[in-house]
């Protein structure tokens, strides 16, 4: 991996759960690329899964528990991810949660308890997480994280989600312009929907999956793989100028009026 665009870097991955998941298809995509990588797992559940995809990016991986609502469990993750790699370059923050009746009924009746934790999950971890990983970032870096459609327009039933996305992508651009000046860029990927755990449960994906193949500009929908290489080009010199944007990765959709 010597020659790589991302050789001598270390990245730190959150959110892969199993193969099918973003965060998964972007660390490869950085591990092919030379990037040295951590991992978290959310918990027990998934920690075997983890591990053995960790594996794959070398048998020296570290992978480390920490679920992203509890500020002990992310210093602590920050903690091994100091005494292992002694320093951070890049961050892929790709963790949403809301429990799932937000999901299902209408807006107008999310709880306060759904909502808070909506946003805890899926917003004000990316501010926690770049806070902790920040004085590691000594010669600065970049910052990644994943959005959705559901926070510029009204996708129906992605309800509170919508709104923790807004608040993600407002907190990106507030991130980007603290950590600018220690050259830390920080930017969203907005993909299309993408057939994963957090995807499938959820009624109604398939037909929003084939409403893109129809509708798209490119009239199909996204890949891993393509989600990857975005993340790859955020991670890499080649976006040296972009930070607190939103890049979306969608064949095109939300270009479309009608
Ligand atoms: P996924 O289920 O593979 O990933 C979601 C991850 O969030 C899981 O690894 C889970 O463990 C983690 N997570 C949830 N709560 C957590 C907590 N408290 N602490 C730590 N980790 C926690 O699904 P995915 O589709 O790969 O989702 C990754 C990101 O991509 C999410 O931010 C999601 O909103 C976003 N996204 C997904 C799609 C899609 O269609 N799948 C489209 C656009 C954006
Ligand atoms: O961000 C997401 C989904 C995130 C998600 C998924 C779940 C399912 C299981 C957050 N919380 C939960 N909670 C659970 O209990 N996406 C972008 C995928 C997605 O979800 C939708 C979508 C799309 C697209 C929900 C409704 C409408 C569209």
């Amino acid at each position: 991996m010597g020659g790589g665009i991302l050789s001598g870097r270390v990245g730190v991955v959150f959110g892969v759960a199993n193969k099918r998941s973003i965060a998964w298809a972007i660390a490869q995509a950085w591990s092919a690329a030379g990037a040295r990588l951590v991992f978290n797992y959310q918990g027990e559940r998934v920690r075997a899964n983890v591990e053995e995809l960790a594996a794959e990016c070398g048998p020296d991986t570290p992978v480390a528990q920490c679920d992203v609502s509890r500020d002990d469990e992310i210093a602590g993750f920050f903690d091994l991810v100091r005494s292992r790699a002694g320093r951070v370059d890049l961050v892929l923050h790709s963790v949403a949660f809301a429990p799932r009746e937000a999901l299902e009924g209408r807006f107008v009746d999310t709880t306060r308890q759904a909502f808070a934790v909506a946003h805890d999950i899926s917003a004000y971890s990316l501010v926690a997480v770049s806070r902790a990983a920040a004085p590691l970032m000594a010669e600065g870096g970049s910052i990644v994280t994943l959005s959705y459609y559901g926070a510029e327009k009204v996708v129906p039933h992605y309800n509170v989600m919508g709104v923790a996305k807004a608040a993600l992508e407002a907190s990106v651009r507030y991130l980007a312009h603290d950590l600018g000046p220690q050259r830390i860029r920080v930017n969203a990927i907005s993909a299309g929907p993408v057939n994963t755990l957090a995807a499938r449960g959820i009624s109604g994906f398939m037909e929003m999956y084939k409403h893109y193949e129809a509708h798209a500009p490119l009239k199909r929908n996204v890949t891993l793989e393509e989600v990857g290489q975005t993340g790859l080009f955020l991670a890499s010199d080649g976006s040296a100028g972009i930070t607190g944007q939103t890049i979306y990765v969608d064949s095109g959709y939300s270009v479309m009026g009608m």
